[in-house]
């Protein structure tokens, strides 16, 4: 009897002391979550992006996003009370009327058709605009290559292959002994980034020359395959605030060194832009041949 008394209070003991574990564990959890720097690191959803392609193709998900979670509420919600309070143990009975009932058949396929439109119509709207590159005052060509990216300003004869920076290079070399976390942008540098003018809508050409790759950069909602043989057409408009560097990775699996070939876009201002332009066409014209001689001297006119 001592003994059983005994083994009760220990283990009321433990699970106090459990219990209040338990408790503390979630205070923290809730308030490393509700602290800024956590939301930060905790981000999984999509980014707004930094043009105007980028910000409709975010509303999009967010507008899906909330009828899906709308949805879920009324049906879990639906289905909890159905089972709290419709319980047999309360005295519930079927209702045989529901069974086959074409009224709750007809409910139930007429609302998630309804649904689905509601989505469609936006849907379409945006998929149309990431198609319509008209108006483009830049084109670009990108073609990707095992493994590198080349960038061609059409129409200008400027021209460059994109290649992983050679730090990162150096250090994805096995037994390299360089720590990957001392590289900074580990992966994703290149040497030579594509330039372009923000504020200025730019439209991409994108195709491929010996295998599929994708050029994806996330902050312009943009992620076009590179297939040989095929030109597809992409654009963005990066917002006249948003100068800066922005990263992306080819995001088709295609080959041994795939994820070694990122790509980085430097959006300037206008004027930046015009001029690099400049110097870039400069540097592809031949260098100037030595002045001519000087013409022999006339010879003096007699004397009248
Ligand atoms: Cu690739």
């Amino acid at each position: 009897m001592v003994k059983t008394g005994m083994m009760i209070r220990k283990m009321t003991r433990k699970m106090g002391m459990n219990s209040r574990l338990l408790t503390a564990g979630v205070a923290g959890l809730l308030l490393a979550l509700a602290a800024p720097a956590a939301h930060a690191a905790w981000t999984f959803n999509l980014t707004s992006g930094v043009d105007s392609l980028s910000r409709d193709i975010y509303g999009l998900h967010m507008l899906v996003f909330w009828w899906c979670v709308g949805i879920g509420v009324v049906v879990f919600g639906f289905m909890v009370f159905s089972i709290v309070h419709y319980r047999h143990s309360k005295g519930a009975v079927p209702d045989p009327t529901l069974t086959h009932s074409t009224r709750v058949e007809v409910i139930w396929t007429l609302i998630p058709t309804l649904i689905l439109i509601s989505m469609a119509v936006p849907a379409a709207r945006v998929l149309i605009e990431t198609t319509d590159a008209n108006g483009a005052q830049l084109a670009i060509r990108v073609t990707g290559y095992q493994w590198k990216w080349e960038y061609e300003y059409v129409g200008t004869g400027v021209h460059f292959i994109s290649s992983l920076d050679r730090t990162s290079d150096a250090a994805r070399q096995l037994d390299s002994g360089i720590d990957p976390y001392s590289v900074p942008n580990y992966l994703l540098e290149v040497d030579h980034p594509l330039v372009v003018p923000a504020g200025v809508k730019v439209r991409v050409l994108v195709t491929g020359a010996d295998v599929i790759h994708s050029w994806w950069v996330p902050a312009f909602g943009i992620k076009k395959d590179a297939i040989p043989g095929y030109v597809n057409e992409a654009w963005f408009d990066v917002d006249p605030d948003k100068i800066g560097t922005y990263r992306g990775q080819c995001a088709e699996l295609c080959g041994r060194d795939h994820g070694f070939m990122p790509i980085v876009v430097k959006v300037v201002s206008k004027q930046d832009f015009q001029v690099w332009l400049k110097q870039q066409e400069d540097a592809l014209k031949p260098p100037t041949s030595a002045p001519p001689a000087p013409a022999p001297a006339a010879p003096a006119a007699p004397a009248t």
